[in-house]
């Protein structure tokens, strides 16, 4: 009999502010991750983080940065990512892409777990609409990471949005993180006496497919609460990928006592034709200590193409094989003054 994926150690590595922020808010969940650890170059990122190992980047010169500058900046520190990473046998990567930190060390430390021997996951938050600028990198990093990492799971911050006019960005990055939070927290919980978990296997099996994974969350209050729901993560999921390539799911109810086994019945029978695929192969996870609001997500994996693919102009132009894929660096400008200082 093959050995288990998660046979061996659960590591989740939060990177740059958002993966920091999400990585953190799982740390206080009881989950099949048995380590938390933090990368970032920004000190701000590593002390609001708790429950974990931290690892600082040092940037000698106050700049702006970009991902190949922080890739420069990390190479001294190859050595610590190891350490890290040491021997877990899964690895999730986590970060929101677009900015330099997660961009930059999200497909690096994914290729450095790969090299370590563990399986890598991704986790890659995925700029909101109004982000323009940050979509260059955010696709070639998602891209990136797809290629270091055994498997990725795209969650989209634009889904996340709450419209509300009066909330503040942190306000939105709070009631996001809380989300992907208890998503993902669903997914990976221990088995307790409210949820019926679906374990790290069965959440891996459906991740480690072809192409990417979508993460689609939707919360819903009125009569039919868990279909409505369901349509809602469904119609979600159609802005990012076509819904009828996906080839596996695990739907993830989450509300309270009052969850029926007939609801949850409904819901994977119902996912195959709200996604246009009869043929998706649909497990399911239910938790039932939430509030009275449904909130019904779904993982769902094998699509080959995303909305991201076009924000990489050259990937979109050229094929993704065609341009080189290596990771480049860059060493920032400046310390050559630096060092003739000393
Ligand atoms: N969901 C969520 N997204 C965030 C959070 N912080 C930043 N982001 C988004 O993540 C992307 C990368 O930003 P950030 O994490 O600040 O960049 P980095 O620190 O350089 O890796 C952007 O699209 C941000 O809007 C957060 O706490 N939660
Ligand atoms: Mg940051």
């Amino acid at each position: 009999m093959t050995q288990p994926l998660s046979s061996g150690e659960v590591l989740a590595v939060g990177i740059g502010s958002a993966g920091i922020r999400i990585a953190s808010a799982l740390s206080t969940e009881p989950l099949q991750i048995d380590r938390f650890a933090y990368v970032s170059c920004d000190r701000s990122d590593l002390e609001a983080a708790s429950g974990g190992e931290g690892l600082l980047i040092d940037c000698p010169v106050d700049q702006k940065l970009n991902p190949s500058m922080v890739r420069g900046l990390a190479i001294p520190y190859l050595g610590s990512l190891r350490e890290m990473v040491g021997n877990a046998r899964v690895v999730f990567v986590i970060a929101g892409l677009g900015g330099a930190v997660g961009s930059g060390l999200a497909p690096m430390v994914a290729q450095i777990a790969g090299e370590c021997g563990a399986v890598a996951v991704g986790v890659a938050v995925m700029p909101f609409d109004y982000e323009k600028k940050l979509r260059f990198y955010a696709g070639i990093a998602l891209r990136r990471l797809r290629s270091t990492s055994k498997g990725v799971v795209v969650i989209d911050n634009e889904m996340l949005l709450k419209a509300s006019p009066d909330v503040t960005l942190k306000e939105i990055y709070t009631i996001a993180n809380e989300e992907v939070a208890r998503a993902l927290g669903c997914l990976l919980s221990k088995p307790t006496d409210s949820s019926i978990p679906a374990g790290v296997n069965k959440v891996l099996g459906t991740i480690l497919q072809e192409g990417y994974s979508l993460l689609g969350i939707a919360t819903s209050g009125s009569v039919d609460k868990t279909e409505d729901a369901l349509a809602r993560t469904v119609i979600a999921m159609s802005r990012i990928a076509e819904t009828k390539e996906a080839s596996h799911a695990v739907v993830v109810l989450s509300g309270d006592a009052s969850l029926s086994a007939r609801e949850t019945g409904m819901a994977v029978k119902r996912l195959g034709s709200m996604m246009n695929n009869q043929s998706i192969d649909v497990e399911y996870t239910a938790s039932f200590n939430g509030g009275s609001e449904m909130m019904v997500s779904v993982l769902a994996s094998g699509f080959r193409r995303t909305k991201y693919d076009e924000y990489d102009p050259l990937a979109a132009i050229f094929g993704t094989n065609v341009i080189d894929d290596g990771m480049d660096t860059t060493l920032l400008t400046g310390l050559e003054r630096i060092e003739a200082c000393d």
